[in-house]
């Protein structure tokens, strides 16, 4: 044989090897597919680490907790005050063991009576019996248990006798001003909507009514506020940051945008419940809901409602309607007149705890194998086992003109499944519009549950099935599907 023959065969050997490793390793893999373009609006990193945190506790003490009233009236004198075994760190401690994250102290409810020492009031913890400063207590409790800290101040404050006034505002933005310097790094910044009319008002007793759009002038607040502490969001019935849920039972829309247009909207504004409920599909705006309830029919302790006291298998079913549909949970839990949280309070939250852990014990679609109807470029980075690494950074897409697709779960054995969780990777916009989830029977799909939006984590509750491959399929959404998790429990 000549050389350059022996030469050709042995390229054309060469050459078909490679070609055969190439299809092996399917060199799509390596192939330089761009991510999807975010889907304006996406959150902020301060948003994300808010959403990452899913719960979130308030805690609500003043005067109320000794006089058994739930609004104050704003003349209740400071020495009723008198928590004698006031343990900030038996909250802070029981709330992390409860899988709680950061912590919302009312500095100041709609009394106006302060928990810390401030120097542009009389009526505050100064004067009581306490002599302490329990905002301090907090926040020093909270930076031991590595808790985020929040604080609540109410803008309608009945006991200042210049309430509905610009001098009450200088009072307001001194007050936040002492707060946000002296109290440590602040996470987040509750402003109430309630502005009730009448009160005392140093004296005056009398309704005071005030322009709700205009009277407080939010946009300056809020601009001298991150002027101290840039990093900390802000609460309101209209944001910017966060948003109201439009209720106080603890459910967030079964559709649950985290957009809004904002625009219109503010603090107070009456019949948006239910806009701030759903958010829009077409918000030009990143404004999540939270979900504030009380542990107890009241915000504040009343001994008569010690066994109202929700029930863990209560507490359960309102962390799937919270955190299950895309929220933030943020439950209130009011010490008592020791200065405790109550027994029953305490139970009640390990048990939550306990049912959280033994429901979503075990991660079945934990590495599990998925495949999918499509994904973007057929390159691996996109494909479906992003869903099943438990990784929150990777994640499943399509390409840009492919707005539903499917994804399959095999979970190798058939067994019992009661939820089936689904996260989209909102830093990419949230995309979603409708879905369903199908569970194989062995002989055919059975639909298991359908619903609108996912956002940040959607779960599911079932009717329990005994099956070894889920299937979950994108069925319309704004822009290419962007998935990063599928969990099943
Ligand atoms: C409401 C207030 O009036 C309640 O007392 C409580 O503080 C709740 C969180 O917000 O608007």
């Amino acid at each position: 044989m000549k050389n350059t023959t022996r030469f050709f065969i042995v390229g054309i050997i060469i050459i078909a090897l490679f070609a055969f490793t190439a299809k092996l390793v399917d060199l799509s893999s390596v192939k330089d597919v761009k991510p999807p373009a975010p889907l304006f609006p996406i959150p902020t990193e301060q948003q994300m680490a808010w959403h990452e945190m899913e719960l979130n506790a308030f805690i609500h003490f003043t005067t109320n907790t000794f006089t058994g009233l739930e609004w104050g009236i704003g003349s209740e004198k400071e020495s009723v005050f008198n928590p004698t075994q006031l343990n900030t760190e038996q909250w802070v401690r029981t709330l992390k063991d409860a899988g709680f994250r950061q912590v919302i102290l009312t500095c100041k409810h709609h009394d106006g009576f302060c928990l810390w020492p401030s120097k542009f009031t009389e009526h505050s913890v100064k004067n009581s019996p306490y002599k302490g400063d329990v905002v301090k207590e907090v926040s020093d409790a909270c930076k031991k248990y590595d808790m985020r800290f929040g604080v609540y101040l109410s803008p309608w404050d009945r006991n200042n006798d210049n309430y509905g006034t610009p001098a009450y505002l200088e009072y307001y933005r001194n007050q936040l001003k002492e707060l946000f310097t002296n109290y440590g790094p602040i996470r987040e910044m509750w402003f109430d909507g309630a502005n009730g009319g009448n009160g005392y008002y140093g004296g005056a007793n009398e309704t005071r009514k005030i322009n709700l759009s205009t009277y407080y002038n939010w946009p300056a607040t809020i601009s001298m506020v991150l002027g101290i502490q840039p990093k900390v969001i802000f609460f309101s019935d209209a944001g910017p940051d966060l948003r109201w849920v439009g209720n106080e039972r603890g459910t967030a829309g079964l559709t649950n945008w985290n957009t809004i247009n904002n625009d219109t909207l503010y603090a107070g504004k009456p019949g948006i419940d239910n806009l701030l409920n759903t958010g829009s599909e077409d918000g030009t705006r990143w404004i999540p809901a939270e979900v504030d309830v009380s542990i107890r029919p009241g915000w504040f302790y009343h001994k008569n409602e010690d066994s109202l006291v929700k029930s863990p298998e209560r507490l359960f079913e309102i962390y799937l309607t919270s955190v299950g549909r895309s929220s933030v949970l943020l439950l209130n839990v009011p010490p008592d007149q020791r200065g405790l949280f109550h027994e029953n309070d305490v139970r009640s939250l390990q048990g939550f705890k306990k049912l959280l852990d033994s429901e979503f014990k075990v991660n079945l679609a934990k590495n599990a194998a998925a495949k999918a109807s499509s994904y973007r470029g057929n390159a691996a980075m996109y494909d479906a086992s992003k869903l099943t690494d438990g990784k929150k950074e990777t994640y499943w897409a399509t390409d840009d003109n492919t707005l539903a697709g499917s994804v399959e779960i095999n979970l190798a054995k058939k067994q019992p499944v009661k939820y089936v969780l689904l996260q989209e990777y909102i830093r990419l916009g949230q995309r979603v519009k409708s879905f369903t989830v199908d569970a194989w029977l062995g002989d055919g799909w059975k639909e298991v549950a359908s619903g609108t939006t996912v956002g940040y984590k959607r779960i599911l509750k079932i009717s329990p099935v005994k099956t070894d491959k889920i299937r979950v399929n994108i069925k319309d959404s704004k822009a290419c599907p962007v998935l990063s998790a599928v969990e099943i429990f």
